[in-house]
């Protein structure tokens, strides 16, 4: 089975499939660590520049009081997190935070509100603030729950660059991290995000206690999508107290979470995978890791949305050993 996959491999370092099955992820995972990597780093470098990352900035523009119930989220109303929940932020100051991003080195602008789908008076506010920030010369993207196909036409008529919407984990484990909407929910808005011509973000979270075997269902429904996500987002759980995950989270080891990259490298070859939640749990000799297995963006600032993130020096001087360019790494900061 592993010379198969080899095989395979080796002769379609250009290809882009929607077919994969377990057994061959699998297989990749269990190959000898150096010939994963070495087969991982050669899709990386045929479809991308090795000494590149891309640098997100993240902001949460409606905090908290979420009626769904995400068991790892610190924004659900369903669990007492301690967290005070936000109105909508007014656009004057979602537009100062995407400059000051900016400014410290971001190329992309997340915007993220605590909704099970958006009302469509706050979803004109939010085409709003994304076509404010598109004339900062940044890409945009928003996460803003489900979607209508109206809904996601607006935004791509606002001139969104980017939709993220995760599929979380393993069709397996889905129910036990979340009732209240299903995976066929999110995919039908990953399908009308991709029908209105915004790019897809869509990625998940491991360290919840699910198995190496959901890790990889994960990544093979994101790799037989009817088109790959332009970024796939491989978030490890940052902690919450309060909610259901922790009484089941276990950290991956950190040579299982390199693996898991460089497995979806090899499946999702033209890419972006974002090193995502979680970092800050991470030695910067396994983000290095992680970066020769393929990842190739992060998020940059202080806090994610509600936890915590790696310092901007931490950042800057590790991708500077490391000779990476970014935004954070050109000097270029204000
Ligand atoms: N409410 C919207 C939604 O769920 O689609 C957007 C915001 S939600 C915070 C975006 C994603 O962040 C979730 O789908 C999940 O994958 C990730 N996430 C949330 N809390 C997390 C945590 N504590 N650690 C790691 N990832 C997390
Ligand atoms: C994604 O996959 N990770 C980001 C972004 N999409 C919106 C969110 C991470 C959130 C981490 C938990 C928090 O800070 O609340
Ligand atoms: Fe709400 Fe998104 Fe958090 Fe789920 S992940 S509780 S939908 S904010």
């Amino acid at each position: 089975m592993v010379h198969a996959v080899k095989a395979k491999r080796s002769d379609s370092h250009e290809t882009v499939r929607t077919d994969w099955d377990r057994a061959e992820a699998e297989a990749l995972y269990a190959l000898p660590f150096a010939d994963l990597m070495f087969q991982a780093q050669s899709i990386h470098r045929s479809n991308f520049d090795p000494n590149h990352v891309e640098t997100a900035s993240l902001l949460s523009i409606k905090t908290g009081g979420c009626p769904e119930d995400c068991g790892y989220c610190s924004q659900s109303a369903h669990y007492d997190t301690g967290l005070k929940a936000t109105r909508l932020m007014d656009k004057a100051d979602v537009i100062a935070t995407a400059q000051r991003a900016r400014d410290a080195g971001a190329t992309r602008f997340c915007m993220a509100a605590a909704w099970r789908n958006p009302k469509d008076r706050d979803l004109e506010k939010v085409c709003e603030m994304v076509s404010a920030v598109k004339g900062l010369g940044m890409e945009t993207c928003v996460t803003l729950g489900m979607l209508t196909p109206d809904q996601a036409a607006r935004l791509s008529e606002a001139g969104l660059d980017f939709y993220n919407h995760n599929v979380d984990t393993s069709p397996e484990f889905y129910d036990k991290i979340i009732t209240t909407r299903t995976l066929k929910d999110r995919i039908d808005t990953l399908a009308h995000v991709r029908d209105a011509g915004i790019k897809v973000c869509c990625g998940g979270i491991v360290g919840m206690g699910e198995r190496v075997d959901d890790r990889l269902g994960m990544l093979v429904l994101l790799a037989n999508l009817p088109v790959h996500p332009e970024s796939v987002p491989i978030n490890l759980w940052n902690e919450v107290k309060g909610v259901p995950v922790n009484d089941t989270a276990e950290r991956p080891d950190p040579i299982a979470l390199v693996r898991l990259i460089a497995v979806a490298r090899i499946l999702m070859p033209k890419s972006v995978v974002r090193l995502s939640a979680g970092r800050q749990y991470m030695s910067d000799e396994l983000q290095a890791l992680c970066f020769l297995a393929g990842a190739n963006s992060i998020f940059i600032g202080d806090v994610l949305l509600t936890t915590q993130n790696p310092q901007r020096d931490r950042d800057a001087n590790l991708l500077e050993r490391l000779g990476v360019t970014s935004r954070l790494s050109q000097g270029q900061v204000a």
